[in-house]
């Protein structure tokens, strides 16, 4: 075995993110770069010598080469076996479905998610753990500060792996199986769902729909489980082959990025059913006739119809839903009798609640939404529900999602992204309002009285850790909340996100478009943060 021993010096920006560490690719290209993070990682984890790694990337620009690297330093740390999806593809869910299912030790998985991609774009890792879930705040910190202090790396000097033909080769001492990417999670969706159902309902020849893949991972999983498996038109799956830059445009499935979508949703003869998946596919956008969904109450109505669905026909354990992410679901469970935990911003804080069986479903106001399934959120599971739903209740989706309103009331709900400004702008609007916390609580604004001013902290109920500084949170008294956090998952400069919302019970306001219904409070938003004055900007960049 050649393995080489290679010196090298830290890079000090290396602390993870929201979910992993994202940069310019040109970063990751900088030599030892990705190879003093993949060497932290394997120096933060211990007891693996001998075992399996899964690896896999959403397709993007620097993947397959990266993909090369990570192999090659596996074998040399003593790995046993590394299992790859064949092209070096696997999505975010279909990665956590393979940690699962063959109960492996770990995975790696290579993506930037909804950021766009090519020599100029972003590039990401994180790490999964044995329970197929995003790395725990614990092992992330202590990836970082091995990071700080790293001299040296491992990797084996041998040609590159043969990534395109299923079946086992060796690497030195090291298996490495080549796998098709979609069979094992298209046979789990299959498990979880009644795709006879489902398959009546969209061969019926009176339901249409359209997934747009956004030119990214979840074209061959779409195309395998909507083309092949349930059998709708060829051409259901638009933008289906996954692209390295992903064709120029931003994979982020929402009004702002999947423009087509939403013009052929809202176009005469539009479909029933229109849904959106993102770079890695574990986020999803769900849309009817002329009707968008927000991901709140998406998650919120599939608590309400779960029993409706096979896997969750016996009724959920609980549910979750992160801090910023509207109180929709809260009332399901409250009519349901079931635990609601409020989770800080990231999919990883979900896990242990999920591990130790307190929930069964999750999700959050970003296009995520997940159960026990995975351990990730999974875009194109939340469409196959949907579709599941659709196909018992046989109603359009926004008589669905009106008929929810009318019974649990709505929580009218937006979020204003001011992308890109400047970070020190930015983190002295959170410093200030961080200090006036106290001095807010109490105060009225015209209707609206501040019952409560917190910077967000929050306690795994599992093991009693804490995270702080998750976020701004103002709780009027009549409900109404606006919340103000720094994204985690950026690359240039800061992006403030500022979350508002408010509960509505009144059936004549219950359709009002939400940026007038919430006029109000946007523009309270702007005036208590001073966001012109710290971020220069006098409107939002991105409005969902
Ligand atoms: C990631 C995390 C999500 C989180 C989102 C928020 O999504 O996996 O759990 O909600 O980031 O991002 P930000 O910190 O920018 O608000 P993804 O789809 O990028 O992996």
């Amino acid at each position: 075995m050649n393995i080489k021993t290679i010196n090298t010096t830290p890079f000090k920006d290396q602390r993870p993110g929201t979910s992993g560490l994202r940069k310019k690719v040109k970063v990751f290209q900088q030599e030892h770069y990705l190879e003093n993070f993949v060497q932290s990682i394997f120096n933060a984890l211990e007891g693996y010598k001998g075992q399996t790694l899964v690896v896999g990337g959403d397709g993007r620009f620097y993947n397959r080469e990266a993909l090369q690297i990570i192999v090659k330093m596996a074998a040399a740390n003593g790995f046993g076996k590394v299992i790859i999806g064949r092209g070096a593809l696997l999505s975010t869910p279909a990665a956590s479905c393979i940690i699962r299912k063959y109960k492996t030790f770990g995975g790696i998985i290579l993506s930037a998610s909804h950021n766009p991609g090519g020599p100029d774009a972003d590039f990401g890792i994180k790490y999964n753990a044995a329970n197929g879930g995003p790395a725990a705040e614990n092992i992330t910190e202590a990836i970082y500060k091995l990071s700080l202090n790293i001299n040296e790396y491992h990797i084996l000097e041998t040609t590159d792996i043969d990534l395109n033909t299923l079946g086992e080769q060796k690497v030195a001492d090291m298996s490495v199986e080549v796998i098709d990417p979609v069979t094992d999670y298209a046979d789990l969706m299959e498990q979880l769902f009644d795709f006879r159902a489902m398959k009546e309902l969209l061969t019926s020849g009176s339901f249409k729909m359209s997934f747009d893949a956004m030119n990214a991972i979840t074209g061959p999983y779409a195309t395998e489980i909507l083309e092949k498996r349930l059998g709708t038109a060829a051409g259901t799956v638009t933008r289906g082959k996954p692209l390295e830059d992903f064709g120029g445009a931003h994979p982020d499935p929402n009004l702002a990025h999947a423009k087509e979508l939403v013009a052929l949703m809202s176009g005469d003869d539009a479909p029933d059913f229109g849904a959106a998946s993102d770079g890695d596919g574990d986020r999803n956008m769900i849309l009817g006739r002329d009707f968008y969904v927000t991901p709140s109450d998406s998650l919120a109505i599939l608590a309400a119809n779960a029993t409706l669905v096979p896997a969750y026909s016996k009724g959920l354990a609980g549910v979750a839903r992160s801090m910023p992410t509207s109180q929709a679901v809260d009332r399901v469970a409250e009519s349901l009798n079931i635990d609601c935990y409020e989770t800080p911003t990231g999919w990883k804080f979900f896990g242990n609640l999920l591990d130790a069986g307190k929930i069964t479903l999750c999700g959050e106001e970003s296009f995520g939404t997940g159960s026990d399934h995975v351990r990730e959120k999974d875009g194109l599971w939340a469409v196959l529900f949907w579709l599941n739903i659709l196909a018992v209740r046989k109603q359009p989706v926004a008589e669905i999602v009106t008929d929810h309103w009318s019974k649990f009331g709505r929580d009218v709900y937006t979020r204003h992204d001011y992308e890109g400004v400047s970070t020190v702008g930015a983190n002295t609007l959170m410093q200030e309002l961080r200090k006036s916390t106290d001095e807010l609580t109490g105060k009225s604004f015209n209707d609206y009285t501040i019952r409560h001013c917190d910077d967000f902290s929050y306690t795994d109920s599992v093991d009693n850790s804490t995270s702080s500084h998750q976020g701004l949170r103002l709780l009027f008294t009549n409900g109404a909340r606006i919340v103000y956090r720094l994204s985690g998952t950026g690359t240039e400069g800061a992006t403030l996100r500022v979350y508002i919302e408010q509960p509505e019970k009144d059936p004549a306001k219950l359709e009002a478009d939400p940026q007038e219904s919430l006029s109000d409070l946007i523009k309270l938003s702007k005036s208590i943060a001073q966001i012109e004055k710290h971020t220069g900007r006098k409107q939002a960049d991105v409005i969902t």
